[in-house]
């Protein structure tokens, strides 16, 4: 260390949590403070990767903009830093006279992805609200404004125990929707790297974009087809494999029912009524279905993309069907891929869970009267649960690592929502959209300022196949790396709820180990109720998280760099002689939706001479969502969400790179930045979301970029299940606008 510029410098190991890839990092501590953040290149499986945004934390952790202590919106609108025991004292009061006048009913919480920095958090909201008994009614996630169709459709599928087989030495992947080298979705580690490897050890990646992506580049076939078609595609594929009987008929025999019905209504999906719809070559459905069905192992696999538009639900549930029609999920004494260290110690069968119905209409919900549903409640529902008065309206909105204001669709509807509220409380570290209009911001401590571990990503995989978790036995834990900047008042999300229920004189019930979800439990959860007359650890919380973990997490806890426990027996068992459950392939539900996607020609969301483009979504590699917007080192590159246009629209258009356009949909308008991008298909506009300013502020389309919430209509169509607005595949036009330079 004599050569070191500052002799106090030390390397500490941490847990990268600004997206749930939880890449391990070797972080740099001089005088107590973070300086530089790299992949810790002693990691058993994700060898020193990382991306800029983990690269940047030292930059998010000590930015000028960061809210280091709790801050009150006064009468003038401008803030004043306030003690946390007298915001929390202040916020319970007004909570109080909330709930004495109007009832519990009347205050949600909203949780989002700036609460992955400690596992505990993304679910504490939810338990909060059941500590006051409206559970799940006021509790609003991320999840039903983005992939809440996959554990519905999973529900009424089955679940197959064993799980999906594992990607990296699968022969075939079919990807709709999703691109994992950047969102990292569905592959955690290194998903760049992994997926080069996999195609090299003989996968034949098909997939299927409107945009050649970076997840494209090793693809031996790529289908760009008109968004918001992929139902029809994924049905035009089945029928391929059905009809040509390319299927596993004794896996079928064997464990689901239904294959008839969904062969009766996969028949009218030929491959030359899919290319009609979707506007790709009849050849390449064919092609796709055959090489998916001949090939020994693999998976199809949905995200956002094919979830965004209507119709999500019905897509995953398709590709449900199509992997088990092909036999694909983990069999009898093959090794688990999805293995339990963290997760408690349950055998693994190769076996179906039964479906059951997630939905339940004896309570609809006061707006749109949608089913109460095991993914809690529709969130595209609530600015409206906000704005419409009557019993039940929503007055207090507790947000934690969630920023609604750019992140709930319909912009204008939400800003208005959120600006009505008797009380919004945001607990964040910066001034976001929504802190912006937070009567209180409460500042949480970031990443490397709380404990981790990788419990949270084994369980993702109960949310449905493609959302992430190890294919061999990994677990790793990390301890704080550093401690919040000095003079801060900060607290965790979890103990804010935890102090303020106690206030309130709740009692909140932390379920640890919750192996499952909906009515499929390897094993049900552990409550550990949180004791009044002192708050837990965060350690004590890990504890109660990990209970009955398969292997305990003090073990875990001896390896910082991460391990993978290769002698741990992951073979999977036999179906159980008392196990009768089947997959169904024939959902009534479903056929009836897919007969309804035939009759139309697919989604309803064509061009059209006045809205002639079609909006999709897309992820930054700078960002997560809104997240890096305000760190120095990220945004220094660019700190907007181009709008990326075929040259061929520009010429359209007459355009130009850099140029400021207007993007109008028949909702809403908001400002963009053009820029070319080759590999988009014709026709379609992609832009990422959660950029903006806020509707009362002035637009900035260089500087914040443009929200594209603000473009879609909370009402005009939705899932009928979780109520999920439209959010991808949205007609819109576009013109030039004269921008005064800045
Ligand atoms: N138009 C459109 N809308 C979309 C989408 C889309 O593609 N298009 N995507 C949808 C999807 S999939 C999702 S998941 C949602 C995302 O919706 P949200 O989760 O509501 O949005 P984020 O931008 O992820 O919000 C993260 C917030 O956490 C804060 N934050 C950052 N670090 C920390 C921290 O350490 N602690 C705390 N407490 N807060 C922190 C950030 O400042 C930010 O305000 O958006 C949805 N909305
Ligand atoms: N760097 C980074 N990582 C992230 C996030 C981020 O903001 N930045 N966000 C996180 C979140 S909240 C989530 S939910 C996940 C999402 O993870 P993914 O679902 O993998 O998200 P994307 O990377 O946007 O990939 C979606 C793809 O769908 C394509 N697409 C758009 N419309 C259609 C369509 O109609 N049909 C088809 N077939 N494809 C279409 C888009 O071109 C895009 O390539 O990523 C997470 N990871
Ligand atoms: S933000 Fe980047 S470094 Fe951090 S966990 Fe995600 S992929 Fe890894
Ligand atoms: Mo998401």
């Amino acid at each position: 260390m004599v050569d070191s510029p500052n002799e106090t410098a030390e390397t500490r190991y941490g847990i990268c949590k600004v997206c749930w890839a939880g890449c391990p990092v070797e972080v740099t501590v001089e005088d107590g403070r973070a300086t530089k953040v790299v992949g810790d290149r002693q990691s058993p499986i994700y060898g020193g990767y990382t991306c800029p945004k983990g690269r940047a934390m030292p930059e998010a952790h000590y930015s000028p903009t960061r809210v280091l202590r709790p801050r009150k919106r006064m009468p003038d609108g401008s803030y004043i830093e306030i003690p946390m025991a007298q915001a929390i004292e202040e916020i319970a009061q007004r909570l109080e006279a909330i709930m004495e006048k109007h009832g519990p009913e009347t205050i949600a919480v909203y949780p989002g992805n700036g609460n992955l920095t400690n596992p505990i958090n993304p679910v504490i909201g939810a338990m909060f609200i059941m500590a006051m008994g409206t559970y799940p009614d006021r509790f609003f996630s991320v999840q039903t404004i983005d992939q809440a169709g996959k554990v519905i459709a999973q529900a009424l599928h089955g679940r197959w125990m064993a799980g999906p087989q594992p990607f990296s030495t699968a022969k075939t992947w079919i990807m709709v929707g999703t691109n994992p080298v950047i969102s990292k979705q569905g592959v955690m580690v290194n998903p760049g790297q992994t997926l080069k490897q996999a195609v090299k050890g003989g996968m034949k990646l098909i997939v299927i974009d409107p945009r050649a992506t970076e997840s494209t580049a090793h693809a031996f076939l790529h289908i760009a087809p008109q968004p918001g078609q992929d139902a029809s595609i994924l049905a035009g594929i089945l029928r391929v494999i059905l009809t040509e009987k390319l299927y596993d008929a004794q896996f079928v025999a064997d464990n689901a029912i239904g294959i008839e019905t969904l062969m009766a209504a996969v028949a009218p999906f030929t491959p030359e009524h899919v290319a009609s719809v979707a506007g790709i070559a009849a050849e390449d459905v064919v092609l796709a279905a055959r090489t998916f069905a001949e090939a020994e192992s693999g998976c199809v696999v949905t995200a956002t993309g094919a979830h965004f538009p209507l119709h999500g639900t019905l897509c995953e549930y398709l590709a449900l069907s199509l992997n088990t029609v092909c036999g694909r999920w983990v069999r009898a004494g093959q090794p688990h891929a999805q293995p339990h260290v963290l997760l408690p110690d349950v055998p693994i069968h190769a076996q179906p869970y039964a479906p059951y119905q997630p939905w339940d209409h004896s309570r609809p919900s006061r707006i749109n009267a949608l089913p109460q549903t095991v993914v809690g409640a529709p969130t595209g529902t609530l600015p409206d649960e906000i704005l419409t008065p009557g019993p039940g309206q929503v007055r207090a909105l507790i947000c934690s690592g969630s920023n609604p204001a750019v992140s709930l669709p319909d912009q204008n509807r939400a800003g208005r929502a959120l600006s009505s509220l008797d009380l919004l409380v945001a607990i964040d570290v910066e001034m976001s959209n929504t802190a912006r209009m937070a009567d209180y911001v409460i500042p949480d401590r970031m990443a490397l300022e709380t404990p981790a571990c990788s419990q949270f990503s084994e369980s993702m995989k109960y949310y449905g196949i493609w959302t992430g978790g190890y294919e061999m036995p990994y677990a790793h834990y990390a301890a704080p790396v550093v401690a919040p900047p000095a003079g801060s008042d900060t607290i965790e999300s979890w103990e804010f709820f935890y102090e303020l229920a106690r206030r309130l004189g709740k009692q909140i019930v932390y379920y640890g180990n919750a192996a499952g979800t909906g009515q499929h439990w390897d094993k049900p959860p552990v409550p550990f109720t949180l004791p009044l007359d002192r708050r837990p650890t965060t350690e004590e919380m890990f504890e109660a998280m990990c209970a009955g973990s398969r292997v305990p997490l003090e073990e875990v806890k001896q390896y910082i760099h991460g391990k993978v426990y290769d002698e741990l027996d992951i073979t999977v068992l036999p179906r159980a002689a008392d196990c009768d459950a089947m997959l169904q392939l024939g959902d009534p539900t479903m056929m009836a939706e897919l007969a309804a996607v035939f009759e139309r020609r697919g989604d309803t969301a064509n061009p059209s001479a006045d809205f002639p483009l079609m909006l999709i979504p897309r992820r930054a590699n700078d960002m997560m969502n809104s997240i890096g917007r305000t760190n120095p080192k990220l945004a220094a590159r660019r700190s907007h969400n181009p709008a990326y246009l075929n040259p061929a629209d520009l010429d359209r258009f007459g355009l130009a790179s850099g140029d400021v356009i207007s993007i109008r949909s028949e909702h809403g308008e908001i400002k963009g930045v053009v820029e070319a991008e080759p590999r988009l298909r014709p026709g379609t506009l992609s832009m990422s979301h959660c950029f903006g300013t806020n509707p009362d502020e002035a637009d900035d389309p260089l500087g914040q970029g443009g929200c594209t919430s603000r473009l879609m209509d909370a009402n005009a169509a939705f899932d009928p299940v979780f109520g999920q607005p439209r959010m991808g595949a949205i007609p819109v036009r576009i013109e030039a606008v004269a921008v005064a330079a800045t």
